[in-house]
């Protein structure tokens, strides 16, 4: 007898997700994700200036605060052929940098680290072993037995004011936590440090964008000015400022973040072996030098790797993408089997059903307002473990030395990638990578300033009448979840067609026209337990693993802000016949 188990909505994400899965002798059998709320800004930006489309398409996230906005810039600047002074390059790539690895350590702790961390657990600690446990792995400062004394009272306290505030709703005392306690308090002191840390080095986009989350940004550059004299936003005593955000960045994520992800995923080594998922990955490539035309000089590399080959990385050619909507809630002219490449993408919401409230939406022909994007007809899971798999693969040569240093500490091969552990893994890696490349951005920001080279815009097609009558552009963006495009048309001055094909949509995608299931479906299925369906902690971590946000994946409000579907809260269980 087999049981549909229900989680709904997935806390601790960004946007709606439910999850439904099969569960039979205590192993995911089945399963359906499914984003449950309507948006639609593709819609909103027909018929507008394209200069401000970066504006609106930003809003589709709070969290990934800068990636939509540069994508948009990008697509429209493709679209007008327009270059972008280097300066201006290497100021997008330290405010995206920067947004990466804020995202990435606020992931692992806020978003996936109590999953593994039993938080109630940390109040039997010994803060002294804790203290000893923290100095064997990392020189980071605050390692005495008082200040792990001092965060347990604090969490003492507000157990016993019947608050868990933060850390409500979690699943504690569950067997699958594995985690000594003195490791749970360690992880628990580190999830309160990350608050205040995040806050701080975030700042270098209020320097550069003027404000975060939602920094400015503009067609054609960045809207900065550089100059000690003349008032410039850029001025000696900002660039300082920003050098200690990078150290204070690189040093928590080196000896906080970095140390606690390999030292908790010792814990889990099973979890290597578990939710791995479609075996298939693609990475559009990130942080170029200097054009964004130049792919040879992307720091992260653009590829496909199929079916797990790490020998073979293929090219990634945005023209193979083509988006589905057998599954979800959206018609095509062409019907419900057609697949469509974005520049030909429509957006026309559809609901069938069913009334609110839902039992089970997995039954249904339709269950999702996620599309279903697919490469050469295939799903991938896009993302850290995407781009970390196609840096191994293409030789990137400090990827494969952080690689090599986790297998090796964990004692696992390199099969141990494609999983939920895998995944988690390859975040903190990229995070470790990108962190260090901070200092190399800003040092020839530095020198692009001392050489005279102050040119953040180039205002040659900022006119409309300088536009053709018709164009079409492409922009992309390797964001914290994955590989994102935007795609516009423009038609006598005004976007006549918008399409955004987000990390999140990738992944969260429900099956397909010929039934094949996205990643999050496939990674739960994929030799995965459930041992207790009141208390899913597996599906979590999984889920987690991706760091989806929905938010982004179905990016298409109702213009009055409207929930189309209101759906049931928590988590129910139902056992049926077959
Ligand atoms: Ni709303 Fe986003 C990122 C984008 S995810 S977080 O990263 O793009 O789909
Ligand atoms: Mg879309």
């Amino acid at each position: 007898m087999s049981r549909t188990v229900v989680v709904d909505p997935i806390t601790r994400i960004e946007g709606h997700l439910r999850i439904e899965v099969q569960e039979d002798n205590q192993r995911i059998v089945d399963a359906w994700a499914s984003g449950t709320q309507f948006r639609g800004l593709e819609i909103i930006l027909q018929g507008r200036d394209p200069r401000d489309a970066w504006a609106f398409t930003q809003r589709i996230c709070g969290v990934c605060t800068v990636v939509h906005a540069m994508a948009s810039v990008r697509a429209v600047e493709d679209a007008l052929d327009i270059r972008i002074p280097p300066t201006a390059n290497v100021i997008r790539n330290l405010l995206q940098g920067m947004q990466l690895v804020q995202d990435h350590v606020m992931h692992f702790y806020h978003l996936h680290a109590l999953d593994w961390v039993d938080v109630v657990s940390a109040l039997s600690a010994d803060p002294a072993e804790t203290s000893r446990i923290a100095r064997s792995l990392s020189p980071w400062p605050n390692n005495s037995p008082a200040y792990f004394g001092d965060v347990r009272d604090t969490l003492q306290r507000f157990v016993e004011s019947g608050q868990l505030g933060i850390f409500t709703n979690g699943y504690w005392g569950h067997p699958a936590y594995k985690l000594p306690a003195e490791v749970n308090l360690l992880a628990v002191a580190h999830y309160l440090e990350a608050l205040d840390w995040q806050k701080d080095v975030i700042r270098l986009h209020t320097i550069f964008g003027g404000k975060n989350p939602h920094p400015n940004f503009l067609v054609g550059g960045m809207a900065v000015t550089i100059g000690d004299r003349d008032g410039g936003t850029i001025n000696t005593e900002r660039l300082t400022d920003i050098d200690g955000m990078i150290q204070r960045a690189l040093a928590f994520v080196e000896q906080v973040y970095w140390p606690d992800l390999v030292a908790i995923a010792g814990f889990y080594k099973d979890w290597a072996a578990i939710g791995g998922g479609v075996g298939n990955f693609m990475a559009c490539g990130e942080f170029p030098d200097s054009d964004v035309r130049d792919l040879n000089s992307l720091y992260l590399p653009r590829g496909v790797i199929m079916d797990r080959n790490l020998a073979e990385v293929q090219p990634y050619e945005h023209t193979e993408v083509r988006e589905y909507v057998t599954h979800s809630w959206y018609n095509y002219q062409g019907g419900k089997f057609a697949g469509l490449h974005p520049w030909e993408g429509e957006t026309e919401p559809h609901y069938t059903g069913p009334e609110p409230p839902w039992d089970t939406i997995s039954d249904r022909d339709e269950y999702t307002w996620m599309k279903a994007p697919r490469y050469r007809g295939l799903p991938v899971e896009v993302g850290p473990l995407a781009r970390m798999l196609v840096a191994y693969g293409s030789g990137h040569a400090g990827c494969q030395a952080l690689v090599s240093e986790v297998l090796a500490r964990l004692e696992v091969g390199p099969e141990a990638l494609f999983s939920t552990l895998g995944r988690t893994a390859a975040r903190g890696i990229e995070t470790v990578l990108i962190a260090r490349r901070l200092q190399h951005w800003l040092d020839e920001l530095q020198g692009r300033i001392a050489s005279g080279d102050h040119s953040t815009f180039n205002g040659t097609r900022w006119e409309p009448d300088s536009w053709p009558d018709s164009a079409r552009g492409y922009g992309w963006v390797d964001a914290p979840r994955g590989n994102l495009g935007h795609w516009v048309e423009i038609q006598d001055r005004v976007i006549s067609r918008y399409q955004c094909v987000v990390p999140s949509t990738w992944n969260c995608s429900p099956r397909d026209d010929r039934d094949q299931m996205g990643p999050y479906e496939a990674a739960l299925v994929d030799n995965h337990p459930l041992e207790d369906s009141q208390r899913p902690i597996e599906i979590l971590r999984t889920i987690h693993s991706f760091d989806p946000c929905i938010a982004c994946g179905v990016h298409v409000l109702d213009a009055a802000g409207n929930l189309v579907g209101q759906a049931a809260t928590g988590i129910h269980t139902r056992t049926s016949e077959d």
